[in-house]
């Protein structure tokens, strides 16, 4: 751990919204009288019908129930649109930066309200009505931003499933919260390659019932098969309606979106998000932790196929009036500059990116950075999983010269918003660190057994109270919401992640504790992986685990026992590596794949995965105890051949 300390800016505890003794004063707040504190902030946005009740909140077992602002009447996309046209009609609301460096384009508020009423009236003639729900698998083009906010304006509730998913996910996904609609592209394009969007939706819908209506949108024109009964060009249909679309009156619970998310058991979970609290929480975190003020050009490089896009890209800087930029590339196309290039293009003032980015772009050394100005750039932000020391250090000295301070979020999809994070006038930071808790957060760390450790201390990352920008439950199956998140340790929400507090009281997330991994800061539950290799034929058995990798943080590493008679060959490793990216999407291609004669289990047949972790991190020193294996020799076997030693 670097104990490295950067103090804040003179310049900046001055001109900051949040400044050290501001943060100390309204944390207490928010803490000692949470419904006035919250009461307050909830004026940031515009009400139909001003909340007078404000917190609701029971974390009892048995009696999970989490509701804000409940009596206040809101519209999401009237707050990210209407309401700025007054004084912003014709400020840049988005910035698209296409794949290809030579294509770009600034969106105004104005435009934006014209689209999106467009879209919005596109799924009113569709029969969308308010609670429906909308399955939006779109690349980085506006038309996603679009979709959104169109969905947001009727009270539809839109499910958007990154577009690398494969078919089988998106179907189940689509089957999951029954959607009526899709809205898609033809094909999207990354890195000068097309990913054939339509076509998988095709693949998809053979898969899925229910689903009367798909949109295309034309991205790239490569032809597409047109289903004259179902799908229908976007471009066509946009030409059928007007630019002006009432925005539904929704009431604060009222769901605004379901994300599905990966979990330690079973299938990703479908995180549901609520219109009001979300909404304060999404445009509070963005203005303070990103300190945004009028005029600043505002860059988060995720995918709206992430939580990241929703809160970070389009709904907090959206309701704060803001300019904020949608990249539809990669950053090593053209070339290791391309972020550079964009940021000095477009003059960006605020730059919001992932860990494994930085750790991929140091790798080819400072010279792609520096061959660039970067002078408009004032603050770096990371998020999606621990950033190490040196990737800081980079970050730091390389890409902000020295000058601009980083802000390390933590948060979740399920948390809606930053809860950990530094306020860039306010806090010192240490590298490494998320450092300390936002306003209304109270983190609490256990041990295995829930008891509360204090003072300088590691275990598990619990929060004791709720925050506006929670998530409700999971869709359709409250049990599970309760079963996988209150469970645990009773009276609090657990986060899955483990977590060191030092004697400053700073934040230190060490990385999931549970069967979920993170690659390349993306979410992937072990169990969903595992499922993908045993559907193949040749597959008897498999057992999934983390291990570190230099650049994706956790790569995937995979032991598979083979039916048998099966020989276990190259080609089979390449084929199932090949097979597990068709079930579920490039995103979970194994790294390494080993093939298991036998799996360490215990007598009751329970896969022993702590060995397993330890093999796939080279460390077969430390596998601990393994006299309750049912066949404890397995295990020399498994550390005999294991893939890519040290
Ligand atoms: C926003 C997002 C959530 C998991 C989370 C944790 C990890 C996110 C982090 C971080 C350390 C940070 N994580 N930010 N770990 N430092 N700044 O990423 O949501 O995709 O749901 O992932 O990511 O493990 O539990 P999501």
């Amino acid at each position: 751990m670097s104990e490295k300390t950067y103090d804040v800016p003179a310049e900046w505890a001055k001109r900051a919204w949040i400044d050290q003794a501001k943060y100390k004063d309204m944390y207490a707040r928010s803490i000692s009288d949470p419904n006035a504190f919250w009461a307050e902030q909830a004026k940031r946005i515009d009400w139909m019908h001003a909340p007078t009740k404000i917190e609701n909140v029971s974390f009892a077992p048995g009696n999970i129930s989490i509701k804000w602002f409940e009596d206040g009447v809101l519209n999401v996309a009237w707050n990210c649109i209407d309401r700025h046209l007054h004084k912003r009609a014709n400020q840049t609301a988005i910035i698209w930066e296409g794949d290809d460096p030579s294509q770009s384009r600034h969106i105004t508020y104005k435009e934006l309200h014209d689209e999106v009423c467009r879209m919005a009236n596109i799924l009113r003639t569709r029969n969308v009505k308010k609670g429906d729900r909308v399955t939006i698998y779109l690349p980085m083009i506006p038309e996603a931003a679009y979709a959104m906010l169109a969905c947001a304006r009727i009270g539809a509730i839109h499910s958007v499933v990154f577009a690398g998913f494969s078919p089988d996910s998106l179907a189940q996904r689509i089957n999951d919260c029954q959607s009526k609609v899709i809205i898609t592209a033809d094909e999207g394009l990354r890195g000068g390659k097309k990913v054939p969007l339509k076509a998988n939706v095709d693949a998809a819908l053979a898969k899925a019932d229910g689903v009367d209506w798909v949109v295309v949108v034309k991205r790239t024109g490569g032809t597409v098969e047109m289903n004259p009964s179902r799908d229908l060009w976007y471009h066509d249909a946009a030409k059928m309606v007007t630019t002006e679309c009432p925005a539904e009156h929704m009431h604060a619970e009222d769901p605004l979106f379901i994300l599905y998310t990966s979990g330690s058991t079973g299938q990703p979970k479908g995180v549901l998000h609520t219109s009001g609290g979300y909404l304060v929480f999404a445009a509070m975190t963005h203005q303070y932790v990103f300190d945004y003020h009028d005029g600043d050009i505002y860059w988060c490089t995720a995918d709206v196929g992430w939580v990241t896009g929703h809160s970070y890209i389009l709904y907090g800087p959206l309701a704060n009036g803001a300019t904020t930029l949608m990249f539809e590339g990669v950053p090593n196309y053209p070339d290791n500059s391309r972020f550079w290039n964009v940021i000095d293009k477009h003059k960006v003032n605020i730059f919001y990116t992932a860990p494994t980015a930085i750790r991929a772009l140091m790798q080819s050394g400072d010279e792609p950075v520096k061959k660039t100005s970067r002078a408009s750039l004032r603050l770096l932000g990371s998020v999606g999983e621990p950033i190490n020391p040196e990737a800081w250090e980079w970050y730091h000295r390389v890409v902000g010269d020295d000058r601009c301070p980083i802000v390390d979020t933590w948060w979740q999809t399920e948390t809606g918003g930053i809860l950990i994070t530094p306020l860039p006038g306010a806090t010192k930071l240490k590298p490494g660190s998320a450092t300390q808790p936002f306003f209304g957060v109270v983190p609490e760390i256990v041990d295995a057994d829930g008891k509360v450790l204090d003072g300088e201390t590691s275990g598990n990352l619990c929060l004791t109270r709720s925050w506006p920008g929670q998530m409700r439950t999971v869709y359709g199956d409250h049990a599970r919401f309760e079963q996988t998140y209150f469970s645990t340790y009773k009276g609090k929400y657990f986060t899955g992640d483990g977590c060191r507090r030092d004697a400053d009281g700073y934040y230190w997330i060490t990385g999931r504790v549970d069967d979920v991994i993170n690659v390349s800061g993306h979410r992937m539950g072990t169990a969903e992986v595992e499922s993908a290799l045993v559907a193949h034929e040749k597959v008897s058995e498999a057992a999934v685990v983390g291990f570190p990798h230099d650049i994706k943080g956790q790569g995937i590493y995979a032991y598979v026992t083979l039916m048998a008679g099966v020989e276990p060959t190259e080609d089979l490793r390449k084929e199932l590596v090949t097979w597990v990216r068709k079930e579920i999407g490039p995103i979970a291609s194994p790294d390494q794949i080993q093939f298991a004669p036998g799996l360490p289990k215990t007598r009751s047949g329970k896969i022993m995965r702590r060995i397993l972790r330890k093999i796939a991190e080279d460390e077969p020193g430390s596998l601990g105890d393994t006299s309750t294996l049912a066949d404890p020799a397995v295990v020399d076997d498994l550390v005999k051949n294991r893939q890519n030693k040290k």
